[in-house]
């Protein structure tokens, strides 16, 4: 089984990731880590931290020579900015972040302390972990991928476009859409939203392609895939709504408009023509592309500040200034890809046997045989 666990605050040391099960025999080039922490600092709308920061991995244990011996993967990744302890406290919470309930479960005096963990700089390290299971993923010819369809009121009308297609244009993208016209009319939004002092949110969609049927099931609750990537991705800092395929639109069609027919083709075996699915039925991969939507609220931290209360006078008081994003939609993207990674990785090594990379390759080659016999 494929589990992490991240530590580090914004302004420490580092951020840091275990990241335990790594079949062995897998070879980590840190050029494929350091190229999605890089993709994860982008985004047209980041603030002045990302200027700051060179986020760049350091494999720390698990390896030998570059190749993975089946010991837990220990990566770290250096902050540049170290000032946590020279920080002055933070006594308005901002409405939105974990300022308040953090100060009140943890009985903490100075909200910054509660910051400092809940900043979504504690993302660096997630994604340094799925980059890990996306090398992985990568040699059963699995590919991830996400790009930005909503930021604030423009919705990107991409419909239509193959999966390379999207990748590649909404890589060129500055917000990462995969609509070009969406793509400018988005980053006009966010100066209005910097001119207004006010923040943007928009949603996401993680796709996966290459996927067997089969993984995950139906026959027990925790079992299901859908379930376990929709936590994964609801865990990303600012993410209020997860679907899957057509997702919240399945609540207004018919179900003659929402369920993907079944066709069979000798050479093809069974097939869809739609995925309005998004490649899960029963809590388990169809085979078809998955699609995960999420949908991210607009960052808590505003220029122009909401009404809060002084924790210490406990007189009304605008809320907290800090150094922040405008729009961090398309950094999100880059997290949902690393944590529905982890979950398809964990899959993967559930049902094909996670010990070595050579072991899974053999037994899913099986499985696919057995497939195409059915
Ligand atoms: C972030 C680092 C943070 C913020 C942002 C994401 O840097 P700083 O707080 O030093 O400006 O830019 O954090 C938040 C949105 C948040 O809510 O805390 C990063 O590395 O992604």
């Amino acid at each position: 089984m494929i589990r992490y666990m991240t530590g580090g605050e914004s302004h420490g040391k580092c951020m840091l990731t275990i990241l335990d099960g790594v079949p062995a025999g897998l070879r980590i080039d840190k050029s494929r880590i350091d190229e999605d922490l890089c993709r994860r600092m982008k985004g047209y709308g980041r603030g002045k931290r990302m200027k700051i920061e060179r986020d760049a991995v350091e494999i720390l244990s698990g390896l030998r020579k570059s190749v993975t011996i089946g010991s837990p993967v220990s990566l770290m990744v250096k902050n540049v900015d170290q000032s946590i302890d020279r920080l002055p406290p933070v006594l308005s919470p901002r409405p939105g972040h974990a300022d308040l309930a953090g100060a009140l479960k943890y009985d903490l005096k100075d909200l910054r302390s509660v910051l400092e963990r809940a900043s979504a700089r504690e993302t660096v390290a997630r994604v340094a972990a799925g980059a890990v299971a996306k090398i992985l993923l990568g040699e059963f010819g699995i590919r991830v991928a996400s790009h930005v369809t909503v930021i604030g009121g423009v919705a990107s009308q991409e419909k239509g476009l193959s999966f390379s297609q999207i990748v590649t244009v909404s890589e060129r993208s500055p917000v990462r859409c995969a609509d070009p016209s969406a793509s400018n009319s988005m980053c006009r939004e966010i100066e209005k939203s910097l001119d207004a002092g006010d923040t943007l949110g928009g949603t996401f969609e993680v796709m996966i392609d290459g996927v067997p049927p089969g993984l995950g099931s139906y026959t027990q609750w925790n079992k299901r895939l859908d379930a376990n990537l929709a936590r994964a991705v609801m865990s990303i800092q600012a993410v209020k709504a997860i679907g899957f395929g057509i997702g919240f639109d399945m609540a207004r069609r018919r179900g003659s408009a929402v369920h993907d027919e079944i066709f069979y083709d000798k050479a093809e075996g069974f097939f869809r023509k739609t995925n309005n699915s998004g490649g899960i039925e029963g809590g388990m991969s169809t085979g078809e592309t998955i699609i995960i939507q999420a949908v991210m609220k607009p960052i808590s931290t505003l220029m122009k500040p909401l009404s809060s209360v002084n924790i210490r006078t406990k007189k009304a008081v605008k809320a907290a200034v800090e150094r922040s994003d405008v729009c961090a939609v398309p950094a999100a993207g880059v997290v949902g890809e690393a944590v529905a990674a982890i979950e398809i990785a964990n899959a993967m090594c559930d049902k094909f046997g996670g010990d070595s990379v050579v072991e899974m390759k053999r037994n899913l080659k099986g499985y696919l045989e057995q497939i195409k016999k059915f």
